[in-house]
C-alpha cells in the first residue's frame, strides 16, 4: 500500500523545504512506501528549484515543474496522473495543513474511501480571524443545505483517499477553478455512495509566503460553482 502526498505550490519557497522535511519526518512512523510530489506552477519565487536543490538525492521527492498551465485544481490533478501511490494525500503547503495528521487518516482509509481534515467537527478549528471563520462555517452550512451532502467542511482540501474510487470518474470535471474542485469532489463521491469521515483538525496559520486566496473572488465563485452543481450544469 503505497501512499502519493500530493503538494501543490505556487510561491511557496519559505514554507516548502520545511514542511518536506516534516513530512518525512511523520512519514517515517509508518510503515508502508511513500512518494512526495510537489506540482509548481513555475512560481516566480523559485520554489520549484528549491526543491529540486533540497532533494536531489532523495528519490521519494518527486518535484514536478508545469509552465503553460496555473490553478490549484489542475496541479493537484496533475499531480494525482503523475503519482503511484494506492492512497493519495492532497494537503496545503503553508502549513495550514498539520502533516502529523497524515498516518491518522492513512490508517482510517483502510476502512473508509475518503478521510477528511475537518474545522467543523467537534476538536476541529481555525487560527485565523474569528469573522473568517464564522464566515467560513456559515458558508459550508449554505453547502450542505443546498447540495444536501453530509459533509461539515467541503472547502477543506487537506484529505486522504484510496485511488480505486477514482475509476470511472471525469476528472477534468471535478479538478478545475480553485478550492470549489473539492466541493465538487465530495458531492460526486456523496452521490457514488462512498464511505467518508471527518476527522477534527485545526487549521495552522500560514507560515511564510503570500496568499493566493481572494477572498470575495473566491466566494463568489464558490457560490456559481454551488449553483452550478444544483442545477447540475456541467463546466
Ligand atoms: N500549483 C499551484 N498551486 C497553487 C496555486 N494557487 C495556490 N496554490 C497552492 O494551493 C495551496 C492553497 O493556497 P493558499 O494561498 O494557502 O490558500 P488558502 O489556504 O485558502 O489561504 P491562506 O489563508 O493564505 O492559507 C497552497 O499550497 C498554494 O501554494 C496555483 O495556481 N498553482
Ligand atoms: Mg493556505
Amino acid at each position: 500500500m503505497k501512499l502519493s502526498v500530493i503538494l501543490p505550490t505556487y510561491n511557496e519557497k519559505e514554507a516548502i523545504v520545511l514542511l518536506i522535511r516534516e513530512i518525512i519526518q511523520v512519514l517515517a512512523t509508518v510503515p508502508q512506501p511513500y512518494e512526495i510530489i510537489i506540482v509548481d506552477d513555475n512560481s516566480p519565487d523559485g520554489t520549484y528549484q528549491e526543491v529540486v536543490s533540497n532533494f536531489t538525492d532523495n528519490p521519494a521527492v518527486v518535484p514536478l515543474l508545469r509552465t503553460h498551465e496555473r490553478g490549484l485544481a489542475s496541479a493537484i490533478l496533475f499531480g494525482i496522473r503523475h503519482s503511484t501511490g494506492d492512497k493519495l494525500v492532497i494537503m496545503d503547503t503553508d502549513f495550514n495543513h498539520p502533516p502529523k495528521l497524515i498516518p491518522l487518516m492513512s490508517v482510517i482509509t483502510d476502512f473508509f474511501d475518503i478521510a477528511i481534515g475537518s474545522r467543523y467537527v467537534v476538536g476541529g478549528g481555525m487560527e485565523t480571524s474569528k469573522s473568517r471563520y464564522i464566515g467560513s462555517k456559515i458558508f459550508n452550512k449554505f453547502i450542505q443545505y443546498l447540495l444536501v451532502v453530509q459533509t461539515k467542511d467541503n472547502l477543506s482540501g487537506f484529505f486522504c483517499f484510496n485511488r480505486k474510487i477514482l475509476e470511472n470518474i471525469h476528472l477534468e470535471k471535478i479538478f478545475y477553478g480553485y478550492g470549489d474542485y473539492f466541493i465538487r469532489f465530495l458531492y460526486v463521491m456523496q452521490r457514488l455512495k462512498k464511505t467518508i469521515i471527518e476527522i477534527p483538525v485545526v487549521y495552522e496559520d500560514r507560515q511564510g509566503g503570500l496568499s493566493k486566496t481572494r477572498l470575495s473572488i473566491e466566494l463568489f465563485n464558490y457560490t456559481k460553482s454551488v449553483i452550478k452543481i444544483r442545477l447540475g450544469i456541467d463546466r
